[in-house]
């Protein structure tokens, strides 16, 4: 149900997409995976970033924006990264809200007996809230996932604020280590800070941005670069892009995995604005 005059429904490169245009900002948001594309801020470009080799096909996952990793994440189960990306949802609705922005709340039922919805606010921020609930008559263990792509002039160049001393599982080694410095990044990274909650920053010299991301309901923090050699084995991530994007993922993963108990809730959270 669109109710909304600031979102329009239409096909983006053949996928049936919502297109966001509103006094804050304007947005696109697919039916496919619920994945935000893009979010770019009144006066200012995308925040977010795409591959220009993303494959846009059903049943596949997307190469950037923000997908929705869920149930699992990673390879806690298969595929890799979940359900829910692959697979187009339902919009419930889109609405604008008293203060100017737009709110579009999208819908999935492809795991029985655990309700999935996702409610974005394109606004001076974009917030994502993603809300699961245990229909069944048992326990579930979730993991999951906002697995955000932000464009960023040249990684090199860049540096990650908010995970100082932050204890992390460095996932290319097994080893757990920390730092006492913000993130920088010279070669691939691919860290699961757990029992985190803090709100990190993006710091971007040479675009004269910072780009927040802040969150509730999430104890995990991934920050993933493939660098050189991961990205010429992807085929959906071009040879030279790895200097443009960086990932801030906020979820819960590995040990800060969810447990639900039958017929209870929880929201993961992540609210992402320039400041
Ligand atoms: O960002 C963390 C991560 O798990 C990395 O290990 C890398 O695999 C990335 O996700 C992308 O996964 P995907 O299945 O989208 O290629």
């Amino acid at each position: 149900m669109i109710r909304a005059t600031t979102a329009r429904e239409k096909q983006w490169r053949g996928m049936a997409a919502l297109e966001i245009d509103n006094e804050f900002c304007r947005g696109l948001i697919l039916r496919h995976g619920a994945q935000v594309i893009s979010y770019c801020p009144a006066d200012a470009s995308d925040l977010l970033w795409l591959s220009k080799k993303c494959v846009l096909e059903p049943g596949q996952a997307i190469r950037g924006g923000i997908p929705v990793c869920w149930p699992w994440f990673g390879k806690d189960g298969n595929p890799m990264h979940g359900l829910a990306r692959l697979n187009d949802w339902e919009l419930v609705t889109a609405e604008d809200a008293p203060d100017g922005s737009t709110e579009v709340e999208m819908a999935f039922g492809g795991v029985p007996e655990l309700d999935l919805t996702l409610r974005v606010i394109f606004g001076s921020s974009l917030r994502l809230d993603l809300t699961t609930v245990n229909r069944s008559g048992k326990e579930v263990r979730l993991t999951q996932a906002l697995h955000s792509y932000f464009a960023v002039s040249d990684v090199a160049r860049i540096r990650v604020e908010g995970l100082e001393h932050s204890p992390f599982l460095n996932a290319l080694t097994g080893a757990r280590e920390s730092e006492d410095h913000s993130i920088r990044f010279q070669a691939e990274t691919d860290r699961v800070y757990d029992e985190s909650d803090v709100t990190c920053r993006i710091i971007d010299p040479a675009w004269r941005r910072k780009i927040q991301v802040a969150k509730a309901g999430s104890n995990s923090t991934v920050v993933w670069n493939p660098w050189i050699d991961k990205a010429h084995r992807m085929t959906d991530f071009g040879d030279d892009e790895y200097p443009e994007m960086v990932c801030v993922e906020t979820g819960n993963v590995g040990r800060d995995a969810v447990i639900l108990a039958p017929g209870s809730g929880h929201t993961l959270t992540a609210e992402i604005a320039l400041v």
